[in-house]
């Protein structure tokens, strides 16, 4: 009524004599019911005041119960920076809980207490507007949440400050990068180091991060699809990865905590990373794991310096380079490959792939037919895919998907051996499959890439023992 009379005196509605008739009538209406406000406020019984006391009391017992109840459902504590986070976490739930027991309870008493009585079908009495009411619930709520505002935003900002020696490997600073894809983690350390041939020594680790004990981690995260998010229970930090020029592979993000130290924990210890935003269907298996270790010796002799070694130790024979060059590229996270641990189901299952791989388009070799499907995806359309799959070759724009005729070469080599009785030509595989890169794409292959010439000419075994235990170590971080 009132917004109809409001209306009409901007003079949006014509002031018919009708509508000012109706006005009327409606007032008329309204007024016993103004009349009945104060007459009829209703006292505080004692009953009133026992149920109050009993909720008061329930309430008190409950939140107590449920926060000590927390910490058995909570991961153990295992960065500097987590119990900052836990004791604002328990902030919230005392208030949160208070809040909630205290609207709930009233709404249960005034449910009960304030309930129609058998015939009564007349409207309750109408309440119009209490100063003091106003400005406490206003008022309160607001200090509350100013109070919180404050509390939280000083825990997340020392918890994300910049700290200083981050990424310590033998005293410098290396980057260490995330990359997330549908649906799995790749982490990458920038050693600084170069190769005999000046290439960058970039260790791949897979789906797992490699840290120690009092280290600062700090990790630049970038997508190669959709928002993920990084989210690591133990160490109680997340950070979600932005789309963004995919030139540089989506916009980074950065997220930074320090492990430390868990009295009868045997290190190295594994603490799960999960994705924590629903990115697709393959969401779920978007995991990964934080490998933290006792100290930077046990990380350097465990995990880094045999990880250098592999990848300065390249084995001559191209289908072991194939299963470490394979593993540098995300094609874990869209095809399913067990000899590797692979699980991503984008793609079609690359189990056997050898064994299809001549039939499917008449005139194509099998070498050739691998080779294509992986530069040139769309060419020929899986039954039951659809053409999702990203563009891999020299010049494509994202720099994690670069891949030289070498590497494609290397990478042919191995699929062919994913077959029981390969469509590949086997037993001259070091020419076959170069010579199917020429014919489908016009491009020479040096096979002898990244090899010291020493290396090229005596195929020495030392050198493919090591690259045979890279590659092990390689796929268990993948499927771990
Ligand atoms: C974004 C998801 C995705 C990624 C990443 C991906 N693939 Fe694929 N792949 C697919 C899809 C989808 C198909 C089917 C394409 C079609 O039918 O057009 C496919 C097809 C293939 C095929 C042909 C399979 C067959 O049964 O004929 C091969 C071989 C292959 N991919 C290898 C690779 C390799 C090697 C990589 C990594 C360098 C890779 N893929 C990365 C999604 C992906
Ligand atoms: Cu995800």
């Amino acid at each position: 009524m009132w917004r109809l009379s409001w209306f009409a005196r901007k003079g949006w509605y014509p002031r018919s004599l009708e509508r000012v008739d109706a006005l009327q009538a409606a007032k008329i209406r309204w007024k016993p019911a103004m009349a009945n406000n104060y007459g009829n406020r209703p006292s505080i019984s004692p009953t009133t005041i026992v149920v109050a006391a009993v909720y008061l009391l329930v309430s008190v017992v409950g939140i107590n119960w449920f926060t000590t109840f927390i910490p058995d459902i909570f991961p153990p504590q295992a960065s500097a920076e987590s119990k900052s986070v836990d004791e604002l976490f328990f902030i919230l739930m005392i208030v949160g809980g208070i809040v909630f027991f205290l609207i709930q309870g009233m709404l249960l008493i005034s449910v009960i207490a304030f309930r129609a009585r058998g015939g009564d079908t007349s409207d309750g009495p109408t309440y119009h507007g209490n100063m003091v009411l106003e400005i406490v619930w206003t008022v309160i709520p607001a200090l509350v949440v100013v109070f919180l505002a404050v509390i939280s935003f000083n825990v997340w900002s020392q918890n994300s400050a910049p700290k200083a020696n981050v990424n310590m490997v033998n005293g410098a600073s290396i980057p260490i990068n995330v990359i997330g894809a549908r649906y799995a983690w790749t982490h990458t350390y920038e050693t600084g180091r170069l190769t005999p041939n000046g290439d960058p020594i970039i260790i791949n680790s897979g789906a797992n991060l490699h840290t120690y004990i009092g280290q600062n981690v700090d990790l630049t995260l970038q997508t190669q699809d959709v928002i993920h998010s990084y989210w690591v229970p133990a160490m109680r930090v997340k950070q979600d990865l932005l789309p963004g020029d995919p030139r540089q592979g989506g916009r980074p993000t950065e997220l930074r905590f320090t492990p430390v130290r868990i009295e009868g924990v045997e290190y190295p210890a594994e603490y799960p990373i999960v994705c924590a935003e629903l990115c697709g269907d393959g969401h779920g298996r978007m995991r990964g794991a934080v490998v933290v270790y006792e100290d930077e010796t046990q990380f350097l002799e465990q995990f880094f310096e045999p990880a250098i070694h592999a990848i300065l130790n390249p084995p001559a024979d191209p289908v072991l380079r194939g299963e470490v060059e394979i593993q540098n590229y995300i094609c874990n996270s869209c095809h399913v490959l067990d000899n590797l641990g692979w699980t991503g189901l984008t793609g079609p299952p690359l189990n056997g792939i050898a064994d299809r791989a001549g039939e499917r388009v008449p005139g194509q070799s099998a070498e050739e037919y691998i080779a294509n499907s992986i530069w040139n995806s769309g060419a020929f359309r899986v039954p039951g895919y659809d053409q999702q799959m990203a563009a891999f070759g020299p010049d494509v724009v994202d720099p994690l998907n670069v891949m030289t005729p070498e590497q494609l070469y290397s990478i042919v080599a191995y699929l062919c051996t994913q077959g029981e009785q390969s469509d590949c030509d086997m037993e001259n595989s070091v020419t076959a499959i170069p010579d199917a890169i020429r014919t489908v794409f016009g491009m020479n292959v040096d096979i002898t890439f990244g090899m010291s010439d020493d290396d090229a000419m005596d195929n020495g075994t030392s050198d493919t023992e090591a690259a045979e235990e890279a590659a092990e170590s390689n796929t268990d971080n993948n499927s771990a």
